[in-house]
């Protein structure tokens, strides 16, 4: 590829350029998606809405900053502390964002599902970066077309199980999720909430955020394949599940959430568990400081890559 610094055609040595040289257009530089081509195991895509926020709007410009993000996480060939090199396990493709309408929030809904459900048809699985939590219900109803009632493993400060709201919410998604039967309420868990719920009448387990921030990483995960198990999961990872020092990057922060290292800790010990697919929501650039959250938003998201890597061998 010829480019500013290389105007002759040679290749440009990647491995000497600095971290910046070569514009992440694509999350960690993945190849962009091709439909046609064979291989691909799974498929980012950027869903850059933020219609259906309650607080303060601005996640739509969520994909575009965790991919910038990722460039911070190119060069290690080898992430820390895992043995092996990502590229050498795990096909991924960068699907760029996804095309909706403005104003017009239906057709985020079913460019949503059709995108998803072409995807999961043709065998691959998501990771998916928003925009606002409610991308999470149509990701969630493809994904329980294709593989029934889904155990969700959902890091928030809020349940979002909330019945009022609008048509298109994000803090009513998981009761919309109940009542469509995407997932298996007795084997799905919330982690890190921190705001009301009607706890008697609650179908999921909570891991309230001081209980998590108490007990530290290995009792969380331990939680969460006791109540999984071997069960199919999606991960719906809200980044106002982080304190807001570690994630001030986001619409509706929480103080007394958790740390990023003890996120880290759960999503990579989270080998072992059939994860289906992947969502991360809620980072809004616009008020967030040195890519805090977007940095922390792309780790996760690359450990997700690795756990799902390190489930094939
Ligand atoms: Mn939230």
């Amino acid at each position: 590829m010829a480019d500013a610094n290389n105007n002759q055609g040679t290749p440009i040595n990647v491995a000497h350029s600095s971290i910046y040289a070569t514009h992440p257009a694509t999350f960690m530089q993945f190849p962009p998606y091709d439909p046609q081509a064979e291989g691909t195991e799974v498929v980012i895509t950027g869903i850059p809405f933020d219609l259906a926020c309650t607080g303060r709007s601005g996640t739509r410009m969520g994909p575009k900053s965790i991919r910038l993000a990722s460039a911070n996480l190119i060069w290690e060939g080898i992430r820390w502390p895992w043995e092996f090199a990502l590229d050498d396990h795990l096909r991924v493709a960068d699907a760029g964002d996804l095309h909706f309408s403005y104003g017009e929030p239906q057709t985020l809904v079913d460019n949503l599902e059709a995108h998803a459900d072409r995807v999961l048809e043709a065998g691959r699985q998501m990771l998916s970066f928003g925009g606002d939590h409610f991308i999470s219900l149509p990701l969630l109803r493809a994904h329980a077309r294709r593989h029934g009632p889904l155990a969700l493993i959902h890091f928030d400060a809020h349940t979002d199980t909330y019945s009022g709201g609008t048509q298109y919410d994000h803090g009513t998604i998981f009761h919309h999720a109940v009542q469509e039967g995407l997932v298996d309420t007795e084997h799905s868990i919330q982690i890190g909430i921190r705001t009301t719920y009607d706890r008697r009448n609650h179908p999921f387990e909570v891991l309230d955020a001081a209980w998590v921030n108490d007990q530290g990483p290995a009792a969380v995960l331990e939680r969460i394949r006791q109540r999984v198990g071997s069960r199919k999961a999606y991960l719906s990872f809200d980044i106002d599940g982080l304190d807001p020092t570690h994630a001030p990057g986001t619409g509706t922060p929480v103080s007394g959430g958790l740390s990023i290292d003890c996120a880290l800790k759960v999503v990579r010990g989270m080998t072992g568990l059939e994860l289906v697919g992947m969502d991360l929501v809620e980072v809004n650039p616009a008020y967030d400081h040195a890519e805090i959250t977007s940095l922390a938003a792309a780790t996760l998201a690359l450990e997700f890559l690795y756990v799902l890597a390190a489930n094939k061998s």
